[in-house]
């Protein structure tokens, strides 16, 4: 540990030991490790809402990042594999992706990552050893385990009102948990209104095909219904790589005549993930989504147009990376998160943090897990501080060469702001559970 010590007593450190250029990665490394992250966005459930949290070895495998994958590594046909029961799907990914190939992919290496993690074997030629495991965890002390596993406090749902599984769950009523905070998912409403808005007169809604009438004055009731009903933390809807705002369409008419001011009326964000090509293989399913470059002038007028309003903003097109940054430049009400679905692989992780730290300083936050299964959380965070301890040591150690003494605290300060208080502070959440052994 260098002698120097922070001279100058209002200096932030101040009396605290400097870090040499040695030391900055493991003071980050050690801070990165101390700190429990919030995951802004996954598609995990608490236990209240039962069988609708995915956990286990037959969930991890059948991920449908690795059924994309698996279909560039067999000869099965889609139409096939969907005849398959949930552990033939699986036993097909893993001798195919794990058995007679190296699982060297970011989601392939993500399944060894957490069967290393609970000690199981991660080169054998089938998974009894891990249904074994798995078959016998109980759900909730699981569900703590991997999370300090993972190294998060909490995590952010995605709870949608018109799905036939869960939007009964919470009408009947559910348990909340402090450690899944629920987020109000607004897709089916705002990209299929023609395909569900009978599903909101079957909830007792007055509204039509045309969402005219006073169909925008009830999807405003609907919405305030679920948010006394559901406390979400934000709203949230998924866009494809054409939105435009505004716009001649229901979608543009729902957002800002009821989305958008009853997230004022709640003082809650709207999070918006932009830029997806729905199917463009429908074989595929899930695994049948693309991405494409979005037209984020929409994302300007949002902002301007309602600057009472506060925006969570992932895009999804790499070209869109640096025109988000700048946006946020200019809007203080837009937040940027994430690096979403197709780019949270290291190698665009690492771009695009580095690119977001140089234009936005440490006001963003870096990423988020999007995990749909539970153990998932372990090896997408595990990554997320593998790849960004390098480029946070380098920019602290510019930050020196350029005359700047820097301490432990700094480094605590700034990654407790990017993966904890950044959002917090944006969506009005009380921060607890911050470090490791705190209360
Ligand atoms: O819209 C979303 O929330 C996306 O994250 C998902 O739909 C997507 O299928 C996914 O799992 C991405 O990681
Ligand atoms: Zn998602």
């Amino acid at each position: 540990m260098s002698s120097t010590i922070v001279q100058n007593p209002t200096a932030s450190g101040a009396g605290q030991p400097v870090l040499g250029p040695q030391e900055i990665l493991r003071a980050v490394e050690g801070e990165l490790a101390a700190t429990r992250f919030i995951d802004v966005h996954t598609h995990l459930f608490m236990p209240s809402l039962g069988k609708l949290g995915l956990w286990g070895i037959d969930e991890l495998i059948t991920y449908h990042y690795l059924e994309a994958e698996l279909f560039r590594s067999s000869d099965l046909k889609p139409e096939e594999y969907w005849k398959m029961s949930k552990r033939e799907k699986a036993d097909a990914i893993w001798r195919a992706l794990f058995v007679e190939n190296a699982p060297v992919s970011e989601a392939t290496r993500g399944v060894v990552a957490v069967l290393n993690a609970f000690g199981l074997p991660t080169n054998g030629s089938d998974l009894a050893k891990a249904r074994e495991f798995f078959a016998g965890q109980k759900q909730e002390a699981h569900i703590r385990r991997v999370f300090d596993l993972a190294g998060v406090s909490e995590v952010v749902m995605t709870n949608d009102p018109l799905d036939p599984d869960e939007a009964p769950l919470w009408e009947r009523g559910v348990e909340p948990d402090s450690q899944f905070h629920p987020v109000l998912r607004l897709d089916r409403i705002l990209n299929k209104w023609p395909e569900h808005w009978r599903v909101l007169v079957a909830q007792g809604y007055a509204v039509n095909d045309g969402a005219t009438g006073q169909s925008v004055s009830e999807v405003r009731r609907f919405l305030a219904e679920w948010c006394k009903r559901m406390q979400p933390i934000y709203m949230a809807v998924s866009l494809p790589d054409t939105f435009q705002f505004p716009e001649e369409s229901t979608r543009a008419r729902l957002l800002a005549e009821a989305v958008v001011p009853s997230c004022r009326e709640f003082g809650i964000p709207l999070s918006l993930m932009i830029g997806v090509r729905y199917q463009v293989n429908p074989a595929l399913r899930l695994a049948g989504d693309g991405a494409g470059k979005a037209d984020l002038r929409a994302v300007e007028r949002l902002c301007t147009a309602y600057p009472e309003n506060r925006f969570l903003i992932s895009v999804l097109s790499r070209e869109n990376q640096h025109e988000l940054c700048v946006y946020a430049r200019k809007f203080n009400n837009l937040m940027p998160f994430g690096c979403w679905w197709f780019l949270n692989n290291p190698s665009v992780v690492e771009e695009i943090t580095r690119e977001r730290l140089e234009m936005l300083g440490t006001s963003f936050i870096p990423q988020h897990s999007d995990a749909r299964v539970l153990e998932q959380v372990i090896y997408k965070w595990r990554n997320t501080r593998r790849t960004l301890a390098p480029i946070l040591a380098n920019t602290y150690r510019l930050l020196a060469e350029d005359g700047r003494p820097v301490t432990r605290s700094d480094i605590q300060r700034d990654i407790t702001r990017l993966f904890r208080s950044n959002f917090e502070q944006f969506v009005g959440l009380r921060g607890e559970h911050g470090r490791v052994g705190a209360a």
